[in-house]
């Protein structure tokens, strides 16, 4: 059985690919099961600084598997596998994750995206949450992160129809930072993650703690969180290298301390 995840180091960035390309990298839960160990393997691994999470050229995923997972599913198996571990668990990941989406990012596979700290596109990539089709709704976090990214009335018409957005629309509507052309997609992703990469690592896990904090709580909150996390890098040996490196007009090199 080839893996359903594939790993793929090029140091300081890693690639984590969906692999199970005959249903569209639809996602079951050995696949969620794999992202889970591959992407708390790299977080725990100092050498990589930025990770991308991406599927192949026809999909990122098609959402959760259908026919494995909601078949025979009752409220009480759902209940007792406590399904959102696993999810959970992806989105505590610290290192900045880019989830670089070609083909079909639907259901799960859009809401996956969501998770991760930048979304890029393909030209090909096409965006939706259909679960209405199914007689269903977004599950995992769908309803709550397509609206704080989109705006009520727009994740309710996508909600509410079913509609795919296209790369371009969602470059528009603030899902997608950028589309890049077909032939490039992955590489452009990959350039995108050597540039993060190269940044102070703690500054960009702080970074990003900080803005995922202005979803999930208050302004207040967040405001003195970022204020905290300000004052916490200036004990760090890449800002004296960062600041030094300004005031005597040479490269930084920064080592995550
Ligand atoms: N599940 C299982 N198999 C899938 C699949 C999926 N989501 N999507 C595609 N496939 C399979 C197809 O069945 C087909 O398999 P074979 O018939 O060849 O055996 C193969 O992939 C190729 O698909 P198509 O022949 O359909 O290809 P097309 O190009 O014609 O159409 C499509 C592509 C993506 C438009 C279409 O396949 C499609 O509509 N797929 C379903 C998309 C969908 O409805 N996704 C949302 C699923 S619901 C939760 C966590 C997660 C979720 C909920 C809760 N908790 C933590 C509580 C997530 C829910 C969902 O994602």
């Amino acid at each position: 059985m080839p893996n359903t995840v594939i790993t793929t180091r090029e140091e300081p960035i890693a690639t984590v690919q969906i692999n199970r390309p005959d249903v569209l990298n639809a996602l079951n839960e050995e696949v969620l099961d794999e992202l889970v160990k591959e992407l708390t393997k790299l977080d725990d691994d100092d050498a990589i600084r930025c990770i991308v999470l991406t599927g192949n050229e026809r999909a990122f995923a098609a959402g959760a598997d259908i026919k494995e997972t909601f078949v025979t599913a009752t409220p009480v198996s759902m209940l007792k596998q406590d399904l959102t571990t696993r999810w959970e668990a992806i989105r505590r990941i610290r290192t900045p994750i880019v989830a670089a989406v070609s083909g079909y990012a639907l259901g799960g596979g859009c809401e996956l995206a969501m998770i991760c700290d930048i979304i890029v596109a393909s030209e090909t990539a096409q965006f939706g949450q259909p679960e209405i089709n199914l007689g269903i709704i977004p599950g995992a976090g769908g309803t709550q992160r397509l609206t704080r990214t989109v705006g009520k009335y727009r994740a309710n018409e996508l909600i509410l129809t079913g509609r795919r957005v296209k790369a371009d629309e969602a470059k528009a509507i603030g899902l997608a930072a950028q589309v890049y052309p077909a032939a490039s997609w992955l590489d452009d992703a990959k350039a995108l993650a050597r540039t993060i990469a190269e940044k102070p690592p703690v500054a960009a896990r702080l970074a990003t703690e900080a803005v995922d904090l202005a979803w999930n709580s208050t302004l207040d909150a967040g405001l003195e969180f970022e204020r905290k996390a300000f004052y916490l890098l200036f004990a760090t040996e890449d800002k004296k290298e960062g600041v030094d490196a300004f005031v005597n007009k040479r490269k930084a090199t920064f080592k995550g301390k």
